[in-house]
């Protein structure tokens, strides 16, 4: 069902010392200012401190737990993987795939991504959906084709039933970790493109009823402003989900 979310990726960053005390931080302030926020939150830390973070967040509050990524396969001989069952025996609920960093560090694939949403859906995570364009794509006005393409190959193979527990993250690749945002005009034409595919690939309902959330250099001054728009939904927050103050701030957005 459709909702404010806002989402923290931390990406390879933190101790697990800091990371411990970055949640405690997030959680205490959340509870002093932001009890009137109506956004639900999710904090994706890296692999290992998600078992001891989980154990922090507040029974059955707005505050809930995510991964970054999981592996397609349920078990077997995968050296150095997790996968999505792990990630939901320590608690967590949500999982981030296909991260534009994922696609052009670690090679996944559109087709490799819908193994990996299958395995997080069977699982019984909620997967956060990323898609995005490079510069040279925007460039060449070629923006809208090449998101078509990513929905299509990476996630519109999902049943209705499926599709009803994904969120979709609107990353453009020439806006993450490069102080570059979206205008609040180019975040919600997209959106309202994305939203536009999903109706077509399933139905208006579908669409009206999906989180879409922007990401790229989001933070506590143009947070507002991006929300404030019709078809965005909240953001996936890289650096400034790092700082207590300014991830509340977001939060505080909504
Ligand atoms: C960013 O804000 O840079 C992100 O990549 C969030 O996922």
């Amino acid at each position: 069902m459709r909702k404010n979310l806002v989402a923290g990726n931390w990406k390879m960053n933190m101790t697990y010392q800091d990371g411990l005390a970055l949640v405690s931080e997030i959680t205490n302030m959340v509870a002093d200012e932001a009890t009137g926020s109506t956004a639900e939150v999710v904090i994706c830390p890296p692999f290992p401190f998600l078992h001891s973070i989980g154990k922090l967040l507040p029974q059955g509050g707005n505050i809930h737990l995510g991964a970054q990524n999981c592996h397609q396969k349920e078990s077997g001989a995968y050296t150095g993987e997790v996968s999505a069952k792990m990630l939901q025996s320590v608690g967590v609920e949500y999982v981030i795939l296909g991260h534009s960093e994922r696609r052009q560090y670690f090679g996944e694939t559109d087709e490799l991504l819908s193994q990996k949403l299958k395995a997080a859906l069977g699982a019984g995570l909620k997967p956060i959906f990323c898609v995005g364009e490079s510069l040279e794509t925007r460039e060449a006005d070629e923006t809208f084709a090449y998101l078509e393409k990513q929905l299509k190959d990476g996630l519109f193979h999902l049943s209705n039933e499926e599709f009803d527990q994904v969120t979709v993250a609107y990353e453009p690749i020439w806006a993450i970790g490069t102080g570059k945002t979206a205008t609040s005009a180019q975040a919600q034409e997209v959106h309202a493109f994305i939203r536009e595919q999903i109706a077509r690939a399933y139905d208006a309902e579908a669409a009206q009823n999906t989180t879409i959330l922007y990401g790229g250099s989001a933070n506590a001054q143009n947070a507002r402003e991006l929300f404030s728009q019709p078809d965005v939904d909240g953001g996936l927050i890289g650096g400034a989900s790092l700082k207590s103050r300014d991830f509340t701030e977001i939060i505080k957005s909504f």
